[in-house]
């Protein structure tokens, strides 16, 4: 497979791109912020997001959760599912209005064979196609289950060793414990790691932040940076886009 240059791999989180304090609303001036900035970013990008107020939302009232599950109404299966593609709807406006050619790929076309995936992601790439994924309800062997962005973003880094990894959410990074008191940690690193995931304990349907830190770990081992930068600060978005230490928190790739 040919090379493709700079990579990174982006995930808006669904607390940034919708309200989550109202369902299904989109907070589209941020969404538009987001895009913009990764219009004038040179490289090639692969966008995850969030389920938010829309995702979320249905997965909390089906009492779903990233475990296989038995659900009696099976109307709020779809419920999620018509609500992720709905916001997946908004995303990929708002990219495409800033020029990022973007192409959204669900998560039935690859989870079976990930060496097509591969080969489907490199040849969109090197035509200056941007492939959008999102998180979604999947059936499993005895119902139906969340896959989070976050483990598709982890999967995705696996999959194309991007130059970075950033998250976009709705702080200015990971604090020491989750009542946000303390400084933000700058550098996250394995000696800390495990501390600072035991002092978080806001959880949502797909496991909150403790659960983010320790994917973020995981990519870190593969090699690729990762940032959590706030998503409303679009100078804080293009610093992490640059490679640039010292904006939100950092956890550098274990080289
Ligand atoms: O917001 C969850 O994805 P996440 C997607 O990345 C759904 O955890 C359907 C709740």
């Amino acid at each position: 497979m040919g090379r493709i240059g700079e990579l990174v791999i982006i995930k808006f989180g669904g607390s940034v791109i919708t309200d989550k304090s109202r369902p299904l609303s989109l907070n589209s001036g941020v969404l538009d912020s987001l895009s913009k900035t990764l219009s004038i970013h040179n490289s090639k990008k692969v966008i995850v997001h969030g389920g938010g107020s829309f995702g979320h939302y249905y997965a909390k009232l089906a009492g779903l959760n990233t475990k296989c599950k038995i659900v009696e109404d099976t109307n709020q299966v779809s419920l999620i599912r018509k609500s992720m593609l709905e916001l997946n709807m908004h995303v990929i406006n708002s990219l495409s209005l800033h020029g990022l050619n973007p192409y959204t790929i669900t998560p039935f076309f690859w989870s079976k064979n990930l060496n097509n995936l591969k080969t489907l992601l490199y040849k969109l790439l090197s035509q200056n196609i941007c492939p959008v994924f999102f998180g979604d309800v999947l059936p499993c062997t005895r119902g139906f289950k969340i896959l989070s962005g976050d483990d598709i973003s982890y999967l995705l880094c696996r999959l194309l060793k991007p130059s970075r990894m950033i998250f976009c959410i709705g702080v200015d990074g990971i604090f020491p414990s989750s009542n946000m008191d303390g400084p933000i940690i700058r550098e996250l690193d394995y000696k800390v790691v495990r501390k600072v995931i035991a002092k978080q304990s806001f959880l949502d349907v797909t496991g909150g932040i403790a659960r983010k830190i320790k994917i973020a770990y995981k990519i870190s081992k593969l090699g690729v940076d990762v940032f959590f930068v706030n998503g409303f600060k679009p100078h804080d978005f293009l610093k992490a886009l640059n490679g640039e230490y010292g904006v939100g928190t950092c956890m550098r790739g274990v080289r």
